[in-house]
């Protein structure tokens, strides 16, 4: 499958890797846009938020509880945010469904 994504977790495109565990992977955002910004990743390729199905639920409970524990792990317990885009009015533009962890700088609300 041509996605960006699975091959960064095949280890054929090289990453800043955080954390991997049997369901997901977490590495470093190339292009990041705060001190802290990390993308949490399912290894089961899912393209968007709509094409999520209920047997997904742990996956995604799991990525969430992931990046809880990898942003307090990097320094991010003042707080941080997390943001799933989805779409292209969502601002998606890798269609493998990641979690951005920001943190380390105050966010504003409401995002762009
Ligand atoms: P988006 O929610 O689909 O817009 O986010 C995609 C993110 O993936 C974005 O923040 C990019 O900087 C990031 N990214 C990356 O970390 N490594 C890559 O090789 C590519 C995109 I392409």
């Amino acid at each position: 499958m041509d996605c960006l994504f699975c091959k960064i977790i095949d280890g054929k495109i090289p990453s800043k890797k955080i954390y991997e565990d049997e369901q997901c992977f977490a590495f470093h955002d190339i292009n990041p846009q705060a001190p802290v910004h990390f993308l949490v990743i399912p290894k089961k390729h899912i393209a968007t938020l709509n094409d999520l199905t209920a047997e997904d639920s742990a996956t995604v409970g799991h990525l969430v509880f992931t990046a809880q524990k990898l942003a307090n792990e990097l320094g991010c317990e003042a707080g941080f945010r997390t943001v799933f885009n989805c779409n292209e009015q969502g601002g998606q533009t890798v269609y493998h469904i990641h979690l951005h962890v920001l943190g380390q700088r105050q966010m504003s609300w409401p995002p762009g």
